[in-house]
């Protein structure tokens, strides 16, 4: 029912008890206030259980998984690290949205709230258990999460607890509705619990049982038999960006919403498929074989032309090649299936993993041990593929087979299968639109083709003839490679644009391709100022 004044009214009608006065506001704020409730339960219940997703994470998660590969693709381009916490907040956002629809509904029936948030349940649930891995205890927290959502709106919709008799309420003289009065008081009250009751359950419960702190110190507690690397000398040029990418500001790409958070002591790698001999290791075995060092520089395949998805650094770790050779690949196969933790795979060519080349299972970067945002405690790295298809971080099965078998995550979204790192450089001095002093102005910045090496880049001025510039030392092919020169500028607004050769003598074509479905192709320019 609603009276006069748009306020609704349901309940009993027999006159002993008070009637039901809720204002629209009071009800969206009811159903908010259950919404967040049942977010904060879920959290804790999510933290106690020590499982590694929300049912809100589930939800984003599956929500990149049924994204169109190129949407998603074109999304990380755009949003770079903060296309996670911006698709969270999204999710959130929703959460109350509809949460206030839900509180708002009960005022047409009693079961239409319930309902609402039913429907959000089952979509949690849905989430939750199609994540890779999923057991059924993901769902516990998307069933203590609903009971809380349903109970709160009852306790925020519903009839005062004591109810006075009408004729013990006082006479207002103003004409004020007693009931009403005394029924926001009381919702106030319930509502400022509530929200109390959340927040404390939410803070408190995700404090208790956080896997990932764990998981850091033990991280904190290792103490590898590997060293930092030291940068060649000759690498570093002068005025560019650090030739070793420090772990802090290395790019981050994958599909995790929440950090897997690996224990180191349950960690295993699992080889197996078309192999003689199936093999299981733990982390202490795998650190029980040589260890390797190199630099390795890692590209993303949604690095467009001039981007940063690229970085280099120390990598140690146990050369999968010999891994491999100990399981002993059976003819046929010319693949690996890599799957991670949190069920992410791609599918690398065989012969990348096992030729002459430093394909490693790494444990540390730049001579830590590997951060948890980088695959902590083991990740692929493999030179001269881009990460889609080679770099698994927290990988735990290795699955040889072919690739006329497999399915791979980025594949089933249009990427090619094969993911070869394309040739490319970039200009990092001077920044686009920045202004220098006309005369020589000093250019520089990065080339990379790795495991196959670059041999000349080249820059021009407004289109001018193509001058060589200088590069820097490099250890191996794998590795990028710094470049500088100078260029005469007059005062103006200019052009430059740049140019790699790689060792096989392939030298970058202008052609502008797009990053789907194998790399992007043309060449990086910059429009400065000097004067
Ligand atoms: N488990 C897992 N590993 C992954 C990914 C992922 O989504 N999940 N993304 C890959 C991609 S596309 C790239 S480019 C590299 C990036 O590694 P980085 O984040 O350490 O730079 O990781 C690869 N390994
Ligand atoms: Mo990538």
């Amino acid at each position: 029912m609603r009276d006069d004044r748009g306020v609704t009214t349901t309940g009993t009608t027999t006159g002993t008890s008070s009637p039901r006065v809720r204002s629209r506001p009071e009800l969206a704020l009811a159903g908010v206030l259950a919404g967040t409730a049942g977010l904060a339960v879920s959290l804790a219940v999510t933290s106690l259980l020590r499982l590694r997703l929300t049912p809100a994470n589930a939800v984003a998660e599956a929500v990149i998984e049924l994204t169109p590969g190129k949407v998603a693709l074109e999304l990380v381009h755009l949003l770079g690290r903060w296309d996670k916490p911006l698709l969270l907040a999204g999710v959130l956002v929703g959460l109350v949205v509809l949460s206030a629809a839900a509180g708002l509904l009960t005022a047409r029936s009693r079961w239409l709230g319930p309902g609402l948030f039913l429907a959000m349940a089952v979509i949690a649930a849905a989430a939750a258990l199609t994540r890779p891995g999923a057991a059924p205890a993901d769902v516990v927290p998307v069933v203590a999460g609903f009971v809380t959502w349903v109970g709160v709106l009852s306790f925020l919709t519903g009839p005062p607890q004591i109810s006075a008799p009408r004729d013990r309420v006082p006479f207002r003289p103003d004409g004020a509705e007693p009931d009403g009065t005394r029924g926001r008081r009381e919702f106030l009250l319930r509502a400022g619990a509530v929200a109390v009751g959340s927040l404390v359950v939410g803070i408190g419960g995700s404090l208790l049982g956080r896997k990932r702190r764990e998981v850091e110190a033990a991280r904190a507690r290792l103490d590898l038999p590997v060293s930092r690397g030291a940068v060649p000398s000759g690498a570093q040029l002068d005025g560019l960006d650090p030739w070793r990418v420090p772990n802090g500001e290395f790019y981050r790409i994958d599909t995790a919403v929440v950090v897997p958070a690996v224990d180191v002591d349950a960690w295993r790698l699992r080889i197996h498929g078309m192999v003689e001999r199936e093999l299981t290791v733990s982390f202490q075995e795998l650190l029980d074989r040589q260890l390797t060092e190199a630099w390795v520089t890692l590209c993303c395949v949604s690095n467009p032309v001039g981007g940063d998805l690229v970085g280099n650094a120390w990598w140690s770790g146990v050369r999968v090649a010999d891994l491999l050779a100990e399981a002993r690949p059976l003819p046929g196969a010319d693949a690996v299936l890599q799957r991670s933790e949190d069920g992410w795979t791609c599918g690398t060519p065989l012969g990348a993993l096992t030729d002459d080349r430093d394909s490693l299972l790494a444990v540390a970067m730049n001579g830590a041990p590997l951060p948890l945002e980088h695959g902590f405690p083991v990740r692929m790295v493999v030179p001269g593929l881009y990460g889609y298809v080679s770099a698994t971080k927290w990988v735990v099965d290795l699955e040889v087979s072919r690739f006329d078998r497999i399915d791979a995550f980025w594949t089933q979204r249009g990427w090619a299968e094969q993911g070869p790192v394309r040739t490319q450089s970039r200009i990092d001095v001077p920044r686009g639109n920045h202004r220098v002093m006309a005369g020589e102005v000093r250019v520089g910045g990065v080339a990379w083709a790795q495991h196959t090496g670059i041999d000349k880049v080249e820059v021009r001025l407004d289109g001018g003839p193509w001058t060589e510039v200088e590069l820097g030392r490099v250890p191996s092919t794998d590795t990028w490679v710094q470049w500088a020169g100078t260029v005469e500028a007059e005062a103006g607004v200019h052009t430059l644009a740049v140019r790699a050769t790689d060792a096989s003598g392939y030298e970058q074509t202008a052609v502008e391709r797009d990053v789907v479905p194998d790399g992007a192709t043309g060449w990086h320019t910059v429009e400065f100022t000097a004067e």
